[in-house]
């Protein structure tokens, strides 16, 4: 096992990946930019060194900066984390020419699966369902006419070099056929410098759903359940549990044996993610994710399994700890994702700094988080506060429950989602299990926060006198009152 780990990230995966190290014994060595020098994660790790100034491009996108840090520090290995240099081709091979092992799949692997077009004739070969469409990138306007007439309207085109969506647009009748598959070059040039677009038939209403992979250096593929995560906004996720409400023993037997094959398919090693959009009792595969990803606890929880150490055991060469039939999901996991944004004014982030935070707790209830009281959220970075995970004993458990922590969790000086969660969890179609990744617009689910919001005024004005707090235009108190504060400085 490793002696001494570097954590090329910050905030809440940097405590995450350094829990799993300290249980493990392994020492532990965080990198921060300058607005991140007082942050938790800085001070929890056994060494910490400052890598540049608060722009991720000259902190935590500095390969050069991040790799002499950890041959200064004597770390064996750097953990990425999710987001920043995690999926980046170049790094895990300059790990690797380097001397450090990168805790994380090759280079290889990770540029197998960047092309999405390399990617679904990957998986297409491997077996594995793919949504019907384009076999390679459009270069010819009349050719995309006739693929599209034949796949049936709508369709959709997508960036092959693409992510978060930049770069796909949905097309109804073939008079936009041309004007959108331009429009998305153009965008796919300007992004990725690849202007490689390619054609699918479009799904109305699907369900996201993703199978959490392992696989060990010695062929050993497992895979750790399903999760969904079709609640999103922008794509971005926002709430995610495990399992799916659609998910029946069989169905995950046949996705589970997929997604064990697509990562076959590409020798993967550590951990990863098979991403599936489901419609009409179908599956496809529809994207692979070469990291940690943000919703890992929910899996966590059903299943017992640290993905964090069988990732740093993987790395270190050891064999996958577990076995395909030592993995059950057991009970309801649900994460909702506490971020300083504004969900009455489109989910813009609100920066600022915390006044007064206290995290939920109590059975059940686990969170992921790198703040506390006085810490400030700043614009450089994404907006996530905390992770509120719950477990229940079934999906019903687990709602109740996640209504419990939301109640208890006490943010105050910034704008948060909590009553957006606050919401969800009591609309009648989450209730039932009926996800798509339209639901926000589909229920109209902004009208219902401003509902819990108007219905908290009054508490929260309790609260703020309570806490002795005086600017009410700055100072939040509990997310849902940051919102209506928010809401009515606006008219
Ligand atoms: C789709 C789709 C419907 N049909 N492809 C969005 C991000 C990108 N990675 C793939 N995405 C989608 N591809 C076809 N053929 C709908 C989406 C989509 C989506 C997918 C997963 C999670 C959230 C989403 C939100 C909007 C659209």
């Amino acid at each position: 096992m490793f002696r001494k780990v570097l954590i090329a990230n910050r905030g809440e995966i940097a405590i995450r990946v350094m829990r799993a190290c300290r249980e493990l014994g392994i020492k532990t060595v965080a990198v921060y930019s300058e607005v991140d020098k007082n942050a938790l994660f800085a001070k929890y790790a056994d060494e910490s060194y400052p890598i540049g100034p608060a722009p991720a491009s000259q902190s935590y996108l500095n390969m050069d900066v991040i790799l002499e840090t950890a041959h200064k520090a004597g770390a064996e290995g750097i953990h990425p984390g999710y987001g920043f240099l995690s999926e980046n081709a170049e790094f895990s091979n300059r790990c690797e020419k380097e001397g450090i092992k990168f805790i994380g799949p090759s280079g290889k692997a990770i540029e197998s699966v960047g092309s999405k077009i390399a990617a679904k004739k990957t998986m297409a070969a491997a077996g594995i369902p793919i949504i019907p469409g384009s076999e390679n990138g459009i270069s010819d306007l009349d050719e995309a006419r006739d693929i599209a007439a034949s796949i049936g309207y709508p369709v959709i085109v997508k960036a092959s070099a693409g992510g978060g969506g930049i770069g796909m647009k949905v097309v109804r009748i073939e008079e936009e056929l041309i004007p959108s598959i331009e429009s998305a070059q153009r965008v796919a040039k300007s992004s990725f410098s690849d202007s490689t677009v390619f054609i699918e038939k479009y799904l109305e209403e699907p369900r996201h759903i993703e199978f959490q992979i392992l696989a060990d250096s010695y062929g050993n593929i497992i895979h750790v359940g399903d999760r969904e995560c079709s609640i999103q906004r922008r794509h971005q996720k926002l709430i995610e549990e495990s399992p799916s409400p659609v998910m029946t023993p069989k169905l995950r037997k046949k996705m589970g044996s997929d997604a064990i094959k697509a990562a076959a398919a590409i020798n993967y090693t550590n951990a990863g993610t098979i991403e599936f959009l489901y419609s009409k009792g179908k599956y496809y595969f529809l994207e692979m994710n070469t990291r940690l990803q943000v919703e890992h606890p929910i899996t966590e929880v059903v299943t017992g399994v640290d993905l964090a150490k069988e990732q740093l055991r993987i790395a270190a060469g050891e064999k996958l700890s577990y076995e395909q039939k030592d993995i059950k999901q057991i009970g309801w996991a649900i994460e909702c994702r506490l971020n300083a944004e504004d969900p009455l004014n489109n989910f813009t982030p609100s920066p600022g700094k915390l006044r007064r935070y206290r995290s939920s707790g109590g059975p059940g209830v686990r969170v992921d988080s790198g703040v506390h009281t006085g810490f400030t959220i700043t614009p450089y970075y994404d907006s996530l506060i905390s992770k509120l995970t719950v477990w229940g004993r079934d999906r019903n458990e687990a709602i109740e429950r996640m209504k419990r922590a939301l109640f208890e969790y006490i943010i105050v000086g910034v704008t948060t989602n909590i009553p957006f969660h606050k919401a969800v969890m009591n609309n009648e179609y989450f209730r039932r299990g009926e996800l798509s990744t339209h639901f926000i617009d589909d229920h109209n689910i902004i009208a219902e926060v401003e509902k819990v919001i108007e219905s908290e005024k009054e508490k929260g004005t309790t609260l703020a006198s309570a806490l002795g707090v005086e600017d009410k235009k700055v100072a939040a108190i509990t997310a849902a009152v940051g919102s209506y504060i928010r809401a009515s400085e606006r008219k």
